[in-house]
């Protein structure tokens, strides 16, 4: 390791980390390594928790929530924290980058771009822990007043995924505290450390103990306990439709928790003729490439009117060629590594159906060799037809399928042709076909001559089988929260009994 800078290069040795229950750091017996998928070392160890384990984090939990130690506080007393909580995320930003970098593969310069957005999550549900209110009705006659109540739903488990662990993890933390609520985080095995180092950022900042819970292991033993606990209110789970569905399943067959859920997607770009198209072709670039394409809302369907689809497929790919795929730890790197070997082999797989089912590969298709971790070259397909796997899969990796429109009409209907509904964007300079596609196009998140653009003030979230719920910014919050109705009888009662 660099003695002057610590960041620049790999840890000589795995860092070994416990887990976080009731303010206390804890050991555990069986440890699970995660090797870098830049490098291919070992740069973490963290337990295997058993369910134990996770029954101590949720009772630690609901003791937190019960005797009011959190939600009891001001709104001012809770925003406090969160504002704390990211002065210290900004001092320990480089810190908290190369984890993440280390761990998930993505360039280390990015890595640091989230964390800046991490501490603007923060700071918003500093804001929204103030702004969080009720409503009122005073319309229900002379002698009854209505209050409306919000009040946090209680224990909320969380389960997050490998793709951004710190940032995902930051646009649901902050507003579930804004909301009074305590909490139990179950990272990804496979990149868990930045879950916990957000455990010593919350108790520097004054968190009370048992607020923020991180019970680490796998996702069929842990994550399956927690979707099924019966004392957990609440369960927030980002990942794979098909484990979203396994949360519905257990949330039904245990207490009906509620349940928050954002999951796959497979999302169109829209390119019409009279775009920028130099403009629409960086736009694409980035929205198929940013985090490898490991996005849920990567724009995976590029859907281009025909009149200039040759002329800006030529662009892309000059475009694509140009993207520096390299060390995630290089602060020059703009594509990493691929995550896991089972994601990388995922996408080999979809690169291999495309050109057998005959799309016309135009740039990348396989494997970079840097001579240690996994890499995979900016790929673009095109004459794909709307059947094709590579067309209607979530591939996640940097895969993008071209298809051809004529008309509006056309083009908002393959924009719809898919199970998911998670973002979309549109490239033109007519305002009327931005309004009516932006209108028309079912999906949680929109762009209009941008991509992957927004701060946590904005909602996140999907239609259709991209999930349930929202996340971020006001309407976040209030996912968290349980509406009560208020009755108050004002002046003397009309009697029943005469
Ligand atoms: O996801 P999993 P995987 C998609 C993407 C990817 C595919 C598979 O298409 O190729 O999912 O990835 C925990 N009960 N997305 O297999 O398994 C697990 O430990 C409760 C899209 O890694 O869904 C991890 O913490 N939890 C996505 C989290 O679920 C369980 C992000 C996600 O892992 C569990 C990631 C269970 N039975 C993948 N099994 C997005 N929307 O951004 C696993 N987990």
């Amino acid at each position: 390791m660099d003695q002057n800078n610590p960041f620049l290069s790999p840890p000589t040795a795995a860092r070994t980390f416990g887990f976080f229950v009731d303010g206390q750091w804890r050991e555990g017996g069986e440890h699970f390594e995660r090797a870098s998928p830049g490098h291919g070392t070992p740069v973490t160890r963290t337990v295997r928790c058993s369910v134990d384990d996770l029954n101590a984090a949720v009772c630690a939990a609901r003791n937190a929530f019960e005797d009011r130690r959190w939600s009891g506080l001001s709104g001012a007393g809770r925003g406090g924290v969160l504002l704390r909580a990211a002065e210290i995320l900004r001092r320990r930003r480089d810190e908290i980058a190369y984890w993440e970098a280390l761990e998930n593969g993505k360039p280390i310069a990015q890595a640091r771009g989230e964390i800046d957005h991490c501490i603007a999550c923060f700071e918003v549900g500093a804001g929204a822990a103030r702004m969080l209110h009720g409503d009122s009705f005073n319309s229900l006659g002379d002698d009854l007043f209505g209050m409306v109540l919000r009040e946090p739903i209680g224990v909320v488990g969380l389960i997050t995924p490998w793709n951004f662990p710190f940032l995902i993890l930051c646009e649901r933390v902050p507003f579930i505290l804004a909301s009074g609520c305590t909490m139990v985080v179950k990272p990804s095995e496979v990149t868990s450390a930045t879950t916990l180092l957000l455990a010593e950022v919350l108790t520097e900042a004054g968190l009370p103990a048992g607020v923020y819970n991180v019970i680490t292991g796998s996702g069929r033993v842990i994550g399956q306990a927690l979707s099924e606990h019966p004392d957990v209110d609440m369960l927030s789970f980002t990942g794979s439709t098909a484990v979203g569905r396994s949360c519905v399943h257990a949330a039904a067959d245990s207490n009906f928790k509620k349940l928050g859920l954002e999951l796959g997607g497979k999302n169109p770009i829209i390119v019409f003729a009279d775009s920028d198209l130099e403009d629409a072709a960086d736009g694409a670039a980035f929205g198929i490439s940013f985090n490898t394409g490991q996005c849920c809302v990567s724009s995976s369907r590029l859907i281009v009117e025909r009149s200039v689809a040759a002329e800006f497929e030529k662009l892309l790919v000059e475009k694509m060629k140009k993207i520096r795929v390299g060390d995630p730890l290089d602060g020059a790197t703009q594509v990493g590594a691929i995550t896991t070997e089972a994601q990388n082999a995922t996408i080999l797989d979809y690169i291999a159906r495309g050109k057998a089912d005959g799309a016309t590969l135009l740039t990348g298709g396989g494997a970079v060799d840097l001579g240690r971790g996994q890499y995979i070259a900016p790929t673009l397909f095109s004459g794909v037809s709307r059947d094709m796997a590579i067309a209607r899969d979530e591939i996640f990796g940097p895969v993008l399928c071209s298809m051809h429109f004529d008309t509006v009409e056309d083009a908002i209907q393959l924009a719809n042709d898919t199970v998911y509904g998670l973002a979309a964007s549109v490239w033109t300079k007519n305002i009327d076909k931005a309004l009516t596609v932006s209108r028309r196009v079912r999906a949680g998140r929109f762009w209009v001559n941008t991509i992957m653009a927004g701060g946590p003030e904005m909602p996140l979230g999907g239609f259709k089988q991209s999930g349930w719920g929202r996340e971020a910014g006001i309407y976040g919050v209030e996912e968290y929260t349980q509406v009560k109705s208020v009755h108050v009888e004002i002046g003397k009662r009309t009697h029943w009994i005469a």
